[in-house]
């Protein structure tokens, strides 16, 4: 089986979705923002659950989707530890393995382009990220980068990869897929047959020009793509002036809907209800939005329809971010509306703080598995 492999052209990037073809188990290796609903619409096409979002390191050029394909389709978000993404559930470590299915990926740490860039192996592929490139290599001119790291990347942990390995890398500015690691180690320009001086040399000599979105892509990969304006700082300062009426607790927003005086309106997507459980009886009306971009119109008209005069309506996501956002909108269209505190399955973060779960599922409240 071959890896699906998806290209962002606005940054020449390029994204990987692998699978185990029983269990249908898939993972994502540096997706990119602006190709969410493509990549969602792979996953659909292929009938894969989204296990993991993978990063080879934070960066520079263009925003990841991690922390949104995590909202909307369900998945844990790793990273390499030494990258400084404090929001990725999973700080890989060299060595360390993550499992789809029967497969399993490995995580390579190979410096160079930034301290802690990674590579990861899959049966007889290596997807490279910023390190190796097809007749070239990332530059190290910035973020920690290091000639002298990337050279011992190169020829120490990936040329003494097997020669048939296929070379998957992060980016091809010149529109080619995919190499090997025996075409790389006797014909990449920059390495092949060099010293660590001549490669020096060459990458010193390199003089790229900054890429355009450094100043903003880094800071917002930081936080898996999530922009303080719509990770967890939304809901703190929500709260000073909230725009809605109230957070409540899943347990008296229950209370509320169970004695018919709110409507319980869960705006996840339909994916993550199947996958990880729903609540019978909830009316369900996705909140579509991704930096930039809200997608309200169908939200709108679905909840003027599912909330009657004179009722609340208390809204329910996945961690309790999308139903802020959701909750200051129906307060615009005129109701009463209440942001379900920790959503349905609680916030990773307050979960690792307070040593308990928070969200809808863990209160006894009515659910099931999807
Ligand atoms: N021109 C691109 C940036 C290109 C760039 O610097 N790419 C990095 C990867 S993030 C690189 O390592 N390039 C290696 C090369 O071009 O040789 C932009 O403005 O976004
Ligand atoms: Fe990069």
């Amino acid at each position: 089986m071959q890896p699906i492999q998806l290209f962002d052209p606005a940054s020449s990037t390029y994204s990987y979705v692998l699978f185990d073809e029983t269990s249908r188990d898939a993972l994502i290796i540096d997706p990119v923002d602006v190709q969410l609903e493509r990549d969602l619409a792979t996953l659909r096409q292929y009938g894969l659950r989204l296990l993991w979002t993978i990063e080879t390191h934070a960066h520079a050029d263009h925003i990841t989707s991690a922390g949104q394909l995590a909202e909307l389709a369900g998945a844990q978000t790793a990273a390499p530890a030494a990258c400084g993404i404090s929001t990725a559930a999973v700080q890989l470590k060299d060595g360390d393995t993550l499992q789809f299915g029967e497969e399993q990926i490995r995580a390579l740490h190979t410096p160079g382009h930034t301290a802690g860039s990674m590579s990861y192996l899959w049966r007889d592929h290596v997807f490279t990220g910023d390190c190796l490139l097809i007749n070239g290599c990332g530059r190290t001119d910035f973020q920690s980068g290091s000639a002298e790291a990337m050279y011992h990347s190169l020829t120490q942990v990936l040329f003494a990869l097997p020669e048939a390995t296929t070379v998957w890398p992060a980016h091809d500015y010149q529109g080619r897929s995919h190499s090997t690691i025996g075409a790389e180690k006797t014909g990449n320009a920059r390495v092949a047959g060099k010293t660590l001086a001549e490669f020096s040399a060459i990458m010193a000599a390199l003089h790229l020009p900054k890429p355009k979105r450094i100043d903003e892509a880094v800071p917002a990969n930081l936080s898996s793509g999530l922009r303080h304006d719509a990770g967890g700082e939304a809901s703190s300062s929500a709260r000073s002036a909230p725009g809605y009426a109230g957070d409540v607790s899943p347990q008296l927003a229950c209370q509320w809907w169970q004695a018919g005086d709110a409507v319980l309106v869960d705006v996840r997507s339909d994916a993550e209800r199947e996958w990880v459980g729903f609540v019978p009886g909830a009316t369900a009306l996705a909140w579509k939005q991704w930096p930039g971009m809200v997608m309200n119109a169908d939200f709108d008209e679905g909840l003027r329809a599912a909330v009657p005069a004179g009722k609340k309506v208390v809204l329910l996501c996945r961690s309790g971010v999308r139903s802020i956002a959701a909750a200051k909108r129906a307060t615009e269209l005129g109701l009463e509306a209440y942001n379900i505190l920790e959503g349905f399955e609680g916030d990773p973060d307050a979960h690792a703080q307070r040593g308990r779960k928070g969200g809808w599922r863990y209160h006894g409240l009515p659910w099931r598995q999807g």
